[in-house]
């Protein structure tokens, strides 16, 4: 009897191990790598320009400043429950894919555009995002330049490892213009090279445009033509292969911007955990468990917003009417003031 059992024991044996295994590799799946290092270390490695004024640039106290770097402290805050757990690294065009690719970073938040290449061959994944752009040329007021077709024959200063770049030679060879771009690595370099007249123009996303230029020997001498040449969505990314990470950064960025939607703010945000509106209360995390879910705390929404702020805190900081940039919010409004931001429910 015995000996007739046996081998239905080991074959339960072997279900039960096949089994358990299973449940670990989907609890694995859950909750990736990225996570656990980052908790471990206790600070988020995050990529950004560190050139890029009101996005990522070192400000008068040494701190990494902008819009771009509140990002990280979102994640930061979210993962870490400290948004100043962050290591900053900066990073010029041609080298911020490789630095995520290799794990040298968690996430890069630098001006970055979401494209089909980036978002498939490149490997990665981007979060939503978190500034629509598009493609600009600046040049200076007295050159008589209007139009694109303007600068037929002329030469334009451009970064290299950029859409930027790519879009310029597209749109000057469907517009039949001629020029001649003068490449550099670094934006320094470009900006160096336009204000000592080296090109006729100067093109990247108009956001870079509005807020580099006032490095310029005399920043009131330009202006950017009135053109937009490409679309150039702008947001976080992080490597294919981790989705609780993915989930982790993208609801990050929705947080921000369903707090806006919401009313709560980095001042009242206390005073809205008593609130008594039910999608206040999930986003904050006072009833559900959707923290949890990603491995996280479920006031990680919370955390963002006390330390960081809403959406729109953290435009206005950077870009807003009391910064000298004053970029109006146009299609970075809420999808209820007739713009793009619109976060998916809290549920
Ligand atoms: N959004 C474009 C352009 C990004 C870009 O690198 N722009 C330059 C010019 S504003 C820049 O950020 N340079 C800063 C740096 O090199 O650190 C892209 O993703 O390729």
């Amino acid at each position: 009897m015995l000996k007739k059992l046996l081998p239905v024991a080991a074959l339960l044996l072997v279900f039960a191990l096949v089994f358990t295994s299973m449940q670990a590799t989907a609890q694995d799946a859950d909750f990736g790598d990225t996570l656990a290092a980052v908790q471990d270390r206790g600070v988020l490695n995050c990529g950004v320009s560190g050139a890029l004024l009101a996005f990522s640039y070192v400000d008068a106290d040494g701190n990494m400043a902008g819009f771009d770097a509140d990002y990280c402290r979102a994640v930061a805050a979210a993962v870490l429950g400290d948004a100043t757990a962050v290591e900053f690294r900066s990073t010029n065009a041609s080298e911020r894919f490789p630095v995520l690719q290799s794990g040298e970073i968690d996430m890069l938040s630098r001006n970055t555009t979401w494209t089909i290449s980036r978002d498939t061959s490149l490997g990665f994944n981007f979060a939503p995002t978190t500034f629509y752009d598009g493609q600009g040329m600046l040049v200076r007021k007295d050159s008589g330049i209007e139009t694109l077709e303007d600068l037929d024959g002329g030469t334009v200063c451009v970064n290299a490892g950029t859409t930027t770049e790519k879009n310029l030679a597209d749109v000057f060879r469907s517009l039949g213009i001629e020029y001649e771009p003068v490449v550099f690595a670094e934006s320094n370099d470009v900006l160096k090279a336009y204000d000592e007249g080296r090109c006729d123009a100067w093109t990247t996303d108009k956001s870079g445009l509005i807020a580099n230029s006032q490095l310029l020997s005399n920043p009131e001498d330009h202006k950017i033509l009135d053109v937009t040449m490409s679309k150039e969505p702008l947001g976080p990314l992080v490597r294919h292969g981790d989705d609780n990470w993915f989930d982790i950064v993208k609801w990050s960025v929705f947080c921000t911007i369903q707090a806006e939607e919401l009313g709560i703010t980095s001042e009242n945000v206390d005073e809205m955990l008593g609130s008594d509106n039910p999608k206040v209360l999930n986003t904050l995390g006072v009833e559900g468990d959707l923290g949890q879910a990603m491995g996280l705390n479920n006031d990680f929404c919370y955390q963002i917003i006390k330390q960081v702020g809403n959406y729109g805190e953290i435009y206005n900081r950077h870009l807003g009417p009391d910064t000298p940039y004053n970029v109006p919010r146009g299609v970075n409004a809420l999808w209820t003031d007739g713009g793009l931001m619109y976060s998916p429910p809290f549920r």
